[in-house]
């Protein structure tokens, strides 16, 4: 068994991405009802919740420090927060404030945090070339630092996928694929995409570990990531896992999830990994007062990030062309798009 100050932290972490995210969900919605605006509110745009991911950011990034890189997908607080970005600026980025991560130009899916070397990207498998990219500095640079790419089953196929796979198997380079299993690629399941139910036999092909965990346990992903992360730090190459998480939540808040039976769903719930460590620590000898504590600190960063970012102030329009490539106006203004991914 673990040892318990291992799994509080982890239990502390889980807690706090998933009270962050119904967080983020009740503030998301002010404004937007009833037909569903998507530009209005505290939060405007999209909005894609990892509810029911956290055993897979929370187990990896226990292995991780702050100069190893991770870049992650759309679906991004857990592992943000499981890797040390700072949660005020994160929170004031996706409330589109001033003094966010991006000046508040990114949101919630574009989410860069040089401090702890953390990116995000909305275009799926985007993150795979960059981490292999950190991997091979780290490789040219003699260091022991990792890099672990996110990305989601749906991604899997993507050729800036396969193609990192293979250049990093090639080079030995010390980076870690992390494939988030939810079933569902938006409405789309698994099973009509790919011809192989285990995605970590892709490793095969490519000459590199690849290993599953097929149920939904922080404990089993902090040790499958242990010996990955291991073999990047001692220079022995890269692996690729797949771990099995649940999507609790529609793909995007506002999807009504009318592709999804009510049995997809409740098996989603019945696997939360939340409660599951929480038995996991009573068994170890955590007492219930600790693991209520532990989870009253989690709601308290989250509130104390909350209040924060809502008092930082909007970016100046004028501020619109810094930081951007494109620095003359366009000859029309650009026109809103809907949110259908
Ligand atoms: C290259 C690219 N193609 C399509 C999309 C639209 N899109 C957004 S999320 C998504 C599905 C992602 O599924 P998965 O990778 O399994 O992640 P999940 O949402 O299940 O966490 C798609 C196709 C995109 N963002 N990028
Ligand atoms: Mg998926």
């Amino acid at each position: 068994m673990l040892p318990t100050p291992i799994m509080e932290e982890m239990y502390e972490q889980m807690v706090t991405a998933r009270y962050y995210e119904e967080r983020l969900q009740e503030e998301y919605l002010e404004g937007k009802q009833p037909a569903f605006d998507i530009s209005a509110g505290p939060i405007p745009g999209e909005l894609h919740l990892a509810a029911g991911h956290e055993a897979s950011g929370i187990g990896v990034c226990a292995h991780l420090r702050d100069e190893d890189t991770v870049t992650a997908p759309h679906r991004p607080h857990h592992i943000a927060i499981a890797k040390g970005v700072d949660l005020n600026r994160m929170t004031a980025e996706i409330f589109g404030r001033e003094t966010g991560l991006c000046r508040g130009k990114g949101g919630h899916m574009h989410l860069f945090d040089p401090d702890v070397n953390f990116a995000c990207s909305g275009i799926i498998a985007q993150g795979c070339p960059p981490a292999v990219g950190a991997a091979l500095a780290s490789k040219k640079r003699n260091d022991d630092t990792v890099a672990v790419a996110f990305l989601g089953d749906g991604a899997i196929s993507q050729g800036g996928f396969l193609e990192s796979l293979n250049l990093a198997a090639l080079q030995g380079l010390p980076v870690v694929f992390v494939v988030e299993d939810n079933d569902w690629a938006i409405s789309m399941p698994k099973e009509r995409v790919s011809s192989i139910e285990n995605g970590a036999e892709r490793a095969v092909g490519f000459g590199m570990p690849g290993v599953r965990v097929d149920y939904d346990d922080v404990l089993a992903v902090y040790d499958a990531a242990e010996a990955a992360v291991e073999r990047a730090r001692a220079g022995n190459g890269p692996t690729l896992l797949e771990l099995q998480v649940h999507r609790r939540m529609g793909h995007f808040m506002g999807d009504a999830e009318s592709y999804r039976t009510n049995e997809d769903i409740d098996w989603a719930d019945k696997q939360d990994p939340i409660p599951k460590l929480a038995a996991d620590m009573r068994d170890a000898g955590v007492s219930d007062e600790r693991i209520d504590e532990l989870a009253a600190s989690a709601r308290e960063r989250v509130e104390a990030a909350i209040e924060w970012a809502k008092e930082q102030p909007l970016p100046d329009p004028e501020t619109a062309y810094e930081d951007v490539f494109v620095t003359e106006e366009p000859r029309r203004p650009a026109v809103p798009t809907g949110g259908d991914d």
